[in-house]
């Protein structure tokens, strides 16, 4: 073998743009990924790791620990980083940004550590129509930023008064709180579903990705009415942009936006929320402060709310513009055009079966069989009916549905059009005569009529989002 040769800090430091050529270091390896940069998925900002290294940046870009991550890299190996400069490295990197992430519930399922990601087991998420915070999905993009309430200020930008800052105390005292109880699902639940049918990227949630809580704030339509919104505004604006106090190593936050009509609408039912299952936010759900957009995909609801931005476009961030899309089974990423598909606000129905577990045993002493689970509209689309099935979808019974399930969250009828809390639902159902393995399905319905897909298929896409084909779980009867 031949010896690499051995460079400096100070000369990798020199490749840091194209013409000069770009290098990075990794592990005490010298690489000179110039060829790299052009077809890099994460786009341009693999430069910010031009001449330097790759670890602080992989440490905030969960995708790169895996190994098809390191075979790529590998292929552009040039050298080994002298030895004194690998230990002010390693000094360095000890710099953990995820070491004032909170504490979090033993029982979740972690999907990824850092940026935290992880879901409840799902036999847990129907023992209580409101979700245990503790319990609920945690999705997290970046580190959790830590926020003083005595220092936090909202920023409202866009109206003509010019930029406003509101602290949390106004917020809280200034408008009338509202709670409403909202059913929040991550676009890419039941990920795991579609990557079985082919790949996906991204993290590969089961079907957990959903908590249903009690959300309290101020509306944010009071608070743009305060801040000025009028008809001025209202001639031009078209969306309402957030952004989260959460940034990556560039200074970019965390970003999206939602129709201006949905934040407007008395029926909207938009929340500025301080307040989760009747306690402060917790650090993972967005302390002190956190957009409730009742309907709408997950990521749409901004955690630790910075800023408000009324505005003629959408966000201009990635997750707006490039993620959380929905795209053809026939499109991959050599095709796929991120400009060509509207960001996902309101969610499709859903449904999914918490019990039987996939895998388990049922008694054939028992007559029957006690299937549960939940099931979700987005756009406060009610959900009127699910369909059971323990045939693969042969025959099929009506379940009885929950509006909820603890005396001390009475919910009533929602209104027509926002109904935002999901269903738990039940039924027992007779095993049929000789069957040995049996196909529980479930299908939902909701008011306008929609319902699930059958397959996954027709709905596979390159991203693993929008997953709401029938949920089927297979049990055997012993
Ligand atoms: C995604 C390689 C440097 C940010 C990816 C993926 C690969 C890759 C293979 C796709 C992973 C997957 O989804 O399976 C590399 C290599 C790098 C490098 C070989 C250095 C030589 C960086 C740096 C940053 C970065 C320095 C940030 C400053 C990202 C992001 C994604 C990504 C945000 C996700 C893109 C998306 O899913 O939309 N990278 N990367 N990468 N990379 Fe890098
Ligand atoms: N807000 C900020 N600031 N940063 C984030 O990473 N993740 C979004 C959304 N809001 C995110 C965010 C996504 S994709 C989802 S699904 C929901 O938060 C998850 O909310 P939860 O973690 O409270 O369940
Ligand atoms: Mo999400």
């Amino acid at each position: 073998t031949v010896s690499l040769p051995v460079y400096t800090q100070e000369e990798v430091m020199k490749h840091c743009s194209l013409d000069k050529g770009i290098w990075v270091t990794y592990n005490g390896d010298v690489y000179d990924i110039t060829d790299f940069v052009a077809i890099h998925p994460g786009g341009n900002r693999i430069l910010l790791a031009a001449g330097g290294a790759l670890e602080p940046f992989w440490s905030l870009y969960a995708v790169h620990r895996q190994e098809h991550v390191q075979e790529i890299l590998s292929g552009y190996k040039v050298g080994v980083l002298q030895a004194e400069d690998c230990k002010k490295q390693e000094a360095a990197n000890l710099v953990d940004p995820y070491s004032t992430d909170p504490p979090r519930h033993p029982a979740l399922i972690v999907n990824s550590l850092k940026p935290f990601n992880a879901e409840p087991p799902p036999g847990l998420l129907t023992d209580s129509y409101i979700t245990p915070s503790a319990l609920f999905f945690t999705r997290n993009h970046l580190p959790v930023p830590q926020v003083d309430p005595n220092k936090y200020r909202l920023k409202i930008e866009g109206l003509p008064s010019g930029t406003m800052s509101l602290t949390l105390n106004t917020l809280k005292s200034n408008f009338p709180k509202y709670t409403v109880i909202a059913t929040i699902q991550c676009a890419g639940n039941r990920r795991s579903d579609m990557s079985k049918v082919k790949p996906v990227k991204g993290l590969n949630w089961g079907f957990a990705a959903i908590g249903n809580a009690t959300w309290s704030g101020a509306r944010l339509r009071d608070v743009l009415y305060h801040c000025g919104f009028g008809p001025e505004v209202a001639a031009k604006a078209r969306h309402v942009q957030f952004e989260g106090l959460d940034c990556d190593v560039t200074g970019m936050p965390y970003g999206v936006s939602i129709p201006l009509n949905k934040a407007l609408s008395e029926e909207g039912d938009v929340l500025l929320a301080y307040e989760m299952n009747g306690e402060e936010l917790p650090a993972d759900h967005g302390y002190p402060v956190r957009v409730i957009v009742p309907g709408v995909a997950g990521a749409r609801n901004v955690k630790w709310l910075g800023k408000v931005v009324i505005s003629e476009v959408e966000s201009e961030c990635h997750w707006q513009q490039n993620d959380y899309k929905g795209f053809s089974p026939g499109t991959n990423w050599d095709t796929v055009d991120y400009k060509s598909a509207p960001a996902i606000q309101e969610l499709p129905v859903q449904s999914a079966i918490t019990q039987p577990v996939d895998g388990s045993l049922v008694d054939r002493r028992m007559e029957e069989v006690n299937v549960k689970g939940y099931a979700w509209s987005g756009g406060g689309r009610e959900v009127v009916r699910v369909d059971v099935s323990v045939d693969g979808g042969k025959t099929w019974h009506v379940a009885k549905l929950r509006d909820n399930g603890e005396d001390e969250f009475p919910a009533p009828s929602p209104q027509p059009g926002r109904a935002w809390a999901w269903k738990l639902w039940e039924i027992a159902i007779p095993l049929p005569e000789g069957a040995e393995v049996l196909e529980v399905v479930c299908k939902a319905v909701d008011s306008s009529y929609n319902t699930q897909p059958d397959s996954v298929p027709p709905i596979w896409n390159l991203r693993g989002v929008l997953c709401n084909a029938w949920h089927r779980v297979k049990v055997k009867v012993n």
